[in-house]
């Protein structure tokens, strides 16, 4: 087992890698930007070291900086959280070539992953259901236009080194799939400095689902159930839950099986979440993996009681899965509700600055993962979230009910906070009655 960690990541998440470093019995070096210095939490790791300055490209992105920072603090491996460098497999192959540890996968199958023409072609290999579309990279937008044809207008053109919803476009004709060609192999070209791209089907009203998986380096691989992260913003979750409300258990019992044969198939290990699309008939197709652990992996922790960045350091420290998939249980309903320093009557723009009161909720069935304090400084040079509020209950109303309760607890000041967004989603009737798809924000919350 490893003695010192170090943590390569900010806030709420560089906090829970620390606790899970100290249930283990492992020190916990911790790293900051100039902008950070003084954050409370950085007082629970055993040291902190400064890498630079606030702007990310400077410090938390900035890899010799953090390989100095191993160096010199003599640690065994480096735990990235999410973000920064967490799917960035150069930084994997850095840490390796240096004798650490990178607390994840290897730098090939991220690498194999990352890029979702190649990751569709292992899912394809693995029997997982695909959503109708093309075999590898687009050669040329005629390409483009036969095969929309062949399988049926609405498509969507993405880029094989997106995700997370940028570079895509979605064509409805011969005319505006010509446009859409250009327009997302520039956009491609501009973000990734790659314009491969490829073609899919495109789901109408879907809701987004996502297993949570976990395989070690002996070949050994569990699933932990999956999430429904249908309530998003422009790509940002807001609310995320298990189980998917909607799946039955034969299809959720396929869409697990599926997601483990493909994490087997790319011969994983570590932690990787893969994605579907669940359309209204019920029917799943898988759309991408994610190589790191996710801001929203406590929802699964409550739900399983099973403590998911321990097993991310247990199995890049070599030690085996000791869980057989039947001793994984599902219990209840946990469900988690993002908060983020952001202003809804202002289009949701960022709402950096001093927070004077912090009551954080608590008492039955509430976790709430935050780095503030009161007296704390949110930073405009970071992500917005605060804090994540998961409950855990029984049933998804008596979850609701506790959500609600903890949401009005909360006192975040004199800030503006997502808190009356979430509060106004889980009083939506048809969050209520499970009539989501991935448009709900856009289309019932922009009042
Ligand atoms: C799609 C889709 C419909 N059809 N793919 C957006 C993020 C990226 N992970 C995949 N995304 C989508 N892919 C096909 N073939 C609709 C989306 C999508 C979406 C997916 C999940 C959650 C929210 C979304 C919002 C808009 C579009």
């Amino acid at each position: 087992m490893f003695s010192r960690i170090l943590i390569a990541n900010r806030g709420e998440i560089a906090l829970r890698i620390i606790r899970a470093c100290h249930e283990l019995g492992i020190e916990a070096v911790a790293v900051f930007s100039e902008a950070d210095r003084g954050a409370p939490y950085l007082e629970t790791a055993d040291e902190a070291i400064c890498i630079g300055p606030a702007t990310p490209a400077k410090s938390y992105l900035n890899i010799p900086a953090i390989i100095s920072a191993a160096e010199v603090a003599d640690v065994d491996a480096i735990h990235p959280g999410y973000g920064f460098l967490a799917e960035n497999a150069h930084f994997a192959e850095i840490c390796q070539e240096c004798g650490i540890t990178f607390i994840g996968p290897d730098a090939k199958s991220m690498r194999m992953l990352g890029d979702k023409v190649q990751a569709r072609l292992v899912a394809q290999k693995a029997r997982v259901p695909l959503v109708p579309g093309s075999e590898g990279e687009l050669k040329d937008e005629a390409e483009a236009i036969k095969l929309a044809n062949k399988i049926g207008y609405p498509v969507i053109l993405k880029a094989a080194a997106g995700g997370g919803g940028r570079g895509m476009r979605v064509a409805h004709n011969d005319i505006s799939l010509h446009k859409a060609f250009a327009a997302a192999r520039a956009e491609a070209e501009a973000a990734f400095k790659n314009g491969a791209l490829y073609l899919e089907k495109y789901i109408v009203e879907p809701r987004h689902v996502e297993v949570q998986v976990m395989a070690d380096k002996s070949g050994n691989a569990v699933h932990f159930y999956e999430r429904d992260c249908t309530i998003q913003r422009r790509h940002q979750k807001l609310i995320e839950e298990s189980p998917c409300p909607v799946l039955d258990e034969k299809t959720r019992e396929e869409l697990c099986r599926s997601a483990l044969r493909l994490v087997h198939e790319a011969k994983y290990h570590n932690a990787a979440t893969v994605e579907f699309l669940l359309d209204r008939d019920k029917n799943f197709y898988f759309i991408e993996v994610n190589t790191r652990i996710q801001v929203e992996h406590p929802v699964t922790e409550l739900v399983t009681g099973q403590d998911l960045i321990k097993w991310q350091i247990q199995i890049a420290a070599g030690n085996p899965l000791t869980l057989r998939q039947r001793d994984i249980k599902h219990t209840g309903v946990a469900m988690e509700c993002r908060i983020n320093a952001e202003d809804p009557a202002r289009n949701f723009a960022p709402c950096p600055g001093p927070i004077h009161r912090f009551i954080v909720p608590g008492g039955p069935g509430v976790r709430v993962d935050t780095h503030l304090a009161q007296g704390s400084v949110v930073s405009p040079y970071y992500d917005s979230m605060v804090a994540k509020l998961i409950v855990h209950q029984p049933t998804r109303e008596q979850a609701i009910a506790t959500m609600k309760r903890a949401l009005r607890e909360f006192r975040i000041e004199p800030i503006k906070t997502t808190i009356p967004a979430c509060l106004k989603i889980l009083s939506h009737n048809l969050f209520v009655k499970n009539q989501v798809d991935t448009s709900f924000i856009e289309r019932h919350m922009s009042s």
